[in-house]
């Protein structure tokens, strides 16, 4: 009899993450294994459609269940989220799609038996007060409905391993900077965008002060924290879906710093606006010690590598002329 192959599913593949984890995990498993999804369906240029793509809306059950049936779905990575700023534009969407799309996860896990599901987490977990450092136990207290339904997340990975022996695995992420898809609506946003307009040659008008220092990862650690924590062996692992991982911590004048080492004459000003409450809210690093102990974390990547890196990334991005120059 012909062995099925066993797959994963990538919900939110369209987004920031999705769009560079997708082709790392089709470049390990096979552009077969990996089933990318999305409520938003990518342009037809997307790498997403050199594999299998499906339209799904993880608030939907019987979609989901049908598509992890239909391609004999082992694991799910699941990124479908809303993020800290959409998330106060819209609480109620934020809540629906993140609680309720991850029960659906969580649920179609236990229901089909799955070996493993990834879902991320994120420093939006703490709030005001949070220590300095944030360390990996602590208390949570967020102030935004998107770090509500983080923390909610976190404890719900506990309970579905502890009544379920649903195996659920989840880092904290930090700030995500990277080349390919722009971000989607978060408070990190600006250590994106900031690239765009310094290799556009153009003024970035900066939505938090110059002091704000928070937590940041370039793409590569983050795939790096998700392909490590999803193969570590579940008998090394102390926390389900709240490792903290650190990587670079700076502030908006460092960052502005390391830029204009490529870019002498980039210029910036500060018009700091709600977001600036929510960054002030999270912390400035955090201890990543037991990701470090139980699976081996290392990121790669430190201020000046990344923003080098990045400036390279986004270079070529122009000669593709992918980014409209006015
Ligand atoms: P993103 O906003 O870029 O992408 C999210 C994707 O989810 C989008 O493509 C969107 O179309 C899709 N989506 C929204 N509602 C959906 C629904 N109902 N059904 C299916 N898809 C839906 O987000 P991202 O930055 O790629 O984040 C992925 C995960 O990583 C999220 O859980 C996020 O909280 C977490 N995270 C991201 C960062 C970061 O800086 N990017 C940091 C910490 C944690
Ligand atoms: C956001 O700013 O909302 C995200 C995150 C840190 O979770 N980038």
């Amino acid at each position: 009899m012909k062995k099925e192959t066993k797959r994963i599913l990538v919900t939110g593949a369209n987004g920031q993450i999705g769009t560079e984890l997708t082709i790392a995990l089709r470049k390990i498993y096979g552009e077969e294994s990996v089933v990318a999804s999305d409520i938003v369906v990518p342009n037809a240029e997307s790498t997403l459609h050199n594999g299998i793509f499906e339209t799904l809306d993880v608030t939907n059950f019987d979609d989901f269940e049908r598509i992890v049936r239909r391609h004999n779905v082992d694991t799910i990575v699941h990124l479908a989220a809303i993020l800290s700023a959409v998330g106060e534009a819209n609480p109620m969407r934020c809540w629906n799609v993140n609680i309720n799309g991850t029960l659906n996860a969580f649920n179609i896990g236990v229901k089909h038996q799955l070996s493993k599901i990834f879902v991320p987490s994120s420093i939006a977990v703490w709030g005001p007060g949070v220590p300095k450092v944030a360390p990996q136990e602590g208390i949570l207290k967020p102030r935004t409905m998107y770090g509500l339904t983080k923390v909610t997340i976190e404890l719900l990975g506990d309970y579905y391993f502890q009544k379920y022996g649903l195996d659920c695995r989840g880092v904290r992420y930090p700030g995500i900077i990277s080349s390919e898809a722009l971000p989607g609506g978060g408070t990190t946003d600006y250590a994106v965008e900031i690239f765009y307009k310094a290799v556009a040659g153009e003024k970035f008008i900066c939505f938090v002060n110059e002091n704000t220092r928070l937590p940041m990862m370039y793409m590569p650690d983050c795939i790096k924290a998700a392909v490590n924590l999803l193969n570590a062996p579940i008998e090394q692992l102390t926390h389900h879906c709240d490792y903290n991982v650190g990587s670079m911590s700076f502030d908006v004048k460092s960052l502005v710093e390391e830029i204009r080492k490529h870019y002498p004459n980039f210029e910036i000003e500060f018009k700091p606006d709600y977001r600036q409450e929510i960054a002030d809210s999270w912390p400035d690093d955090v201890d990543d010690s037991d990701a470090r102990n139980d699976w081996g974390w290392q990121p790669d990547y430190d201020l000046p590598r990344m923003v080098a890196d990045m400036i390279e990334k986004l270079k070529l991005k122009i000669t593709k002329k992918e980014i409209k120059q006015n």
